[in-house]
């Protein structure tokens, strides 16, 4: 199917123009260096993000949690003392992707909203979190009022959640999802008139990321960005974020979908690596950089590490089988299909590509080897989080027992 192979057919054409008017204006002798930095690209976008709220809301925390590192780790945020002025946590595998811990209003040095919006510089943030544990206060709803008017995003978000759903499950009338609504329409009182859609509230626990709002909270984030940051914070986003919610792991297939024609188009313009057993040659190191990137994003465990040992044969069988690091083991992958289909797909391209693929069937056998690797990660990925999440319940219901 066509349209399974590109996900976002406007901007592959915008994209593909884009390629146009670098063979344009560079020819076709540097289109190989191009597409490796264009690659790369996602690397260098910068993605500010604003956790406000008062002090005890849980800022740093959520900081640390949705960078998927432990409060105690390295770079994590301190959730011991209070921030007295914006500080930035950068993402641990992109250092552009950053989550700024912003002081409180009502504290010394910000004592009031005005104060604030000058020291802070609001303009600086892609998208803002005000967080709380209890209920959004007055300055909450101020800094909203003044987000909106600079046509920015925000998100409301209450913390703590795990803490509410403990104590209900004392209760003999316990019912989690009651308690959920009650709170979402408290806060949703509290916050009045003029923040009224219960989609814009997030009830998180930031020790808990698993559970509640949480992924909802990082898709919404993802959604309120621009294409290239959205792809960067996408990419960025952990093993743990990504398991959690099929929006988002869907979202890095995407994103990894999009990439491949780039490659092909790479691949095309290089020098053709033959490998051995294909009939025709492909880029073999370009494929394996981009099979290791796929390995990495949708969560599969390296060979070797706890996280693999402990899977079941079978499972470990297939990640070793897209675990794949020489050419050798690329071309014996690879000699199991046929190309022909592919090719077909690939045709669409030609118009912006003909040119500098003098043998276009370079251009058709990377697209359709990395459709294929992308497709074996994908259902690899798909059978390791099953395990875990299999392995979880059975692990909660012997702790129940
Ligand atoms: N149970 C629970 N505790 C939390 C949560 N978020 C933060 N905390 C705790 O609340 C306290 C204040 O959190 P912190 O992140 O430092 O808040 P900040 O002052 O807004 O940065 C710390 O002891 C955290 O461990 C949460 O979602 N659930
Ligand atoms: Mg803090």
């Amino acid at each position: 199917m066509a349209s399974d192979f590109v996900g976002d057919d406007e901007w592959v054409n915008v994209e593909m123009e884009e390629l146009q008017r670098e063979i344009d204006e560079s020819g076709v002798a540097k289109i190989d260096e191009f597409v490796r930095k264009r690659l790369q690209q996602w690397e260098s976008v910068e993605v500010n993000i604003a956790v406000a709220g008062d002090s005890g809301a849980g800022k740093s925390s959520f900081t640390n949690a949705i960078r998927e590192i432990c409060d105690e780790d390295e770079g994590a945020a301190d959730v011991t003392e209070s921030t007295t002025e914006p500080t930035p946590y950068a993402h641990p595998t992109n250092s552009n992707i950053k989550f700024w811990d912003l002081p409180g209003i009502g504290t010394p040095d910000y004592p009031d909203l005005e104060t604030y919006v000058e020291k802070v510089q609001l303009e600086k943030y892609d998208a803002f979190l005000i967080l709380t544990a209890t209920r959004f206060t007055k300055n909450d709803l101020l800094l909203a009022e003044k987000i909106r008017s600079m046509q920015k995003s925000f998100f409301f978000i209450r913390t703590k959640i795990d803490e509410n759903v403990r104590a209900e499950k004392r209760k003999q009338s316990y019912d989690e999802k009651a308690m959920l609504t009650k709170i979402r329409s408290n806060c949703l009182k509290n916050l009045g008139d003029h923040f009224s859609n219960v989609k814009d509230v997030f009830l998180i626990s930031n020790h808990e990321p698993d559970k509640w709002d949480f992924a909802r909270l990082a898709q919404a984030i993802l959604d309120a960005l621009p294409k290239y940051q959205r792809q960067s914070l996408t990419l960025s986003l952990g093993k743990a974020i990504t398991r959690s919610s099929e929006e988002i792991f869907q979202g890095k297939l995407d994103a990894l979908k999009g990439r491949i024609w780039w490659i092909a188009a790479a691949s095309a313009a290089g020098a053709l690596v033959p490998i051995p057993g294909l009939s025709v040659g492909v880029d073999a190191a370009l494929i394996l950089r981009e099979l290791s990137l796929y390995r990495s994003q949708l969560g599969l465990p390296e060979v070797g590490s706890a996280e693999f040992v402990k899977l079941h044969l079978a499972t470990r069988e297939k990640v070793l089988q897209v675990s794949i690091t020489t050419v050798a083991q690329l071309s014996v992958f690879l000699v199991s299909y046929t190309t022909e289909a592919t090719i077909e797909e690939a045709v669409r391209f030609i118009p912006f590509v003909g040119l500098l693929v003098a043998s276009t069937m370079s251009f058709g056998a990377t697209y359709y080897a990395l459709h294929k690797l992308l497709e074996a990660v994908k259902d690899v990925a798909l059978l390791v989080i099953k395990e875990a999440t299999d392995k979880a319940a059975s692990e909660l219901d012997s702790k129940m027992d």
